[in-house]
């Protein structure tokens, strides 16, 4: 489908990139930006009173019998598939981004995955990541399928086409980056399931191995695993990306090996990390974040200006090129990509 491929760029060696300095200084600089503060709020948000700092971490840990990694691109699973790699930048059928692509090291350090959260800085979590093992990795299939089934992870790597993809990419707590995705269509991946015609939705439910994940030993009170969905004709748009890889090579854990979603068009939390179950349902099934606070985190979390988070504005958000680089930009309707997926959502208010 694309006309348009281009070698990406940035396999040029930057020396600056792989600086240990700088993300060692990255909390200094975060607090420095004021990006703490929107994580404190948001961790809040998440979980009501029960603040993850005040429950004894370092007793509830998981024993960690793997070294520390030395650094957050050392996470990338040593065999993680390398076939396709690094694929072809696709860019018709979307947006350029319209900014420069985040560093790959912020990208890599400045994350979200509540399964590896512990104490301090929340977003600080890549070294966490020692003993889980996402390789070899099977998703079950089932639910309204002609056939149920079980499908290798690396086989899937090693059959699709992969791409890449660079979307822009939009956390609810008003932070962005710009991300260079490889993968695949998910809705390749729906055609192998082979869902019948009873399929209206499709449910995605991640992996839950306490003794691999610190931050399922640690925060009890949310419903692991982490559960999400989407409409089927959202799964089917040509935007949703199946993700195994970015900057040109395989995932890192903390990024969500061996595989998650990339929705640019919805906030962050509606893409899945590491899943491990595609269920096709009739109903509408629960979310996550939706069943934990649903004045705050609606099923659909289209990305919308429009629509203030009850305890903030979604007017504008910092846009992460670095760890020291973060500015307030505008936000754009469904992150700006209104023009793919806008006709899906006619209720949605879209001034
Ligand atoms: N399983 C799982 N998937 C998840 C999350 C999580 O905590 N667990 N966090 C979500 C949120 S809030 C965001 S913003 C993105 C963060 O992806 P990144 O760390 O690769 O930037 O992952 C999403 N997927
Ligand atoms: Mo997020």
């Amino acid at each position: 489908m694309s006309n348009v491929i281009l070698r990406p760029d940035w396999y040029l060696p930057d020396s600056a990139a792989t600086d240990p300095s700088l993300y060692l200084n990255r909390r200094q600089v975060l607090r420095t930006l004021g990006l703490g503060t929107i994580g404190l709020a948001t961790l809040g948000a998440g979980c009501g009173n029960a603040n993850g700092t005040s429950v004894g971490a370092d007793s509830a840990a998981a024993p960690r019998s793997s070294p520390r990694p030395d650094g957050p691109l050392d996470t990338i699973p040593a065999n993680a598939p390398r076939d396709g790699y690094p694929a072809m930048r696709v860019t018709e059928g979307f947006p350029e981004p319209g900014r420069p692509i985040t560093e790959r090291l912020t990208a890599s350090s400045y994350n979200n995955f509540y399964e590896f959260r512990n104490q301090g800085d929340l977003k600080d979590l890549w070294h966490l990541t020692a003993d889980y093992e996402p390789f070899p990795w099977t998703i079950e299939v089932r639910g309204e399928v002609e056939q149920p089934m079980t499908l290798d992870v690396a086989d899937l790597i090693t059959e699709m086409d992969l791409e890449e993809r660079v979307y822009r990419f939009r956390c609810v707590e008003a932070w962005s980056m710009t991300i260079p995705w490889t993968g695949f269509p998910l809705r390749k991946l729906i055609e192998k399931c082979a869902p019948n015609s009873n399929a209206r939705f499709v449910r995605f439910v991640s992996v839950n191995r306490p003794e691999q994940m610190p931050g399922l030993a640690n925060s009890p009170w949310y419903p692991w695993p982490y559960f999400e969905a989407l409409r089927m004709d959202e799964a089917m748009n040509d935007l949703a990306l199946v993700a195994t890889g970015m900057y040109g090579e395989p995932l890192p854990k903390q990024n969500g090996s061996p595989l998650r979603l990339a929705l640019p068009w919805k906030y962050g939390y509606k893409g899945p990390k590491a899943f491990v179950l595609l269920e096709f349902t009739r109903e509408q099934p629960p979310t996550f974040w939706n069943e934990l606070q649903p004045a705050e985190y609606s099923f659909l979390s289209n990305v919308n200006p429009t629509v203030p988070h009850p305890r903030w504005s979604q007017a504008s958000e910092r846009f992460l090129l670095s760890d020291t680089e973060g500015e307030r930009v505008p936000t754009l309707m469904f992150n700006g990509y209104a023009e793919q997926v806008g006709a899906l959502y006619p209720d949605e208010p879209q001034g």
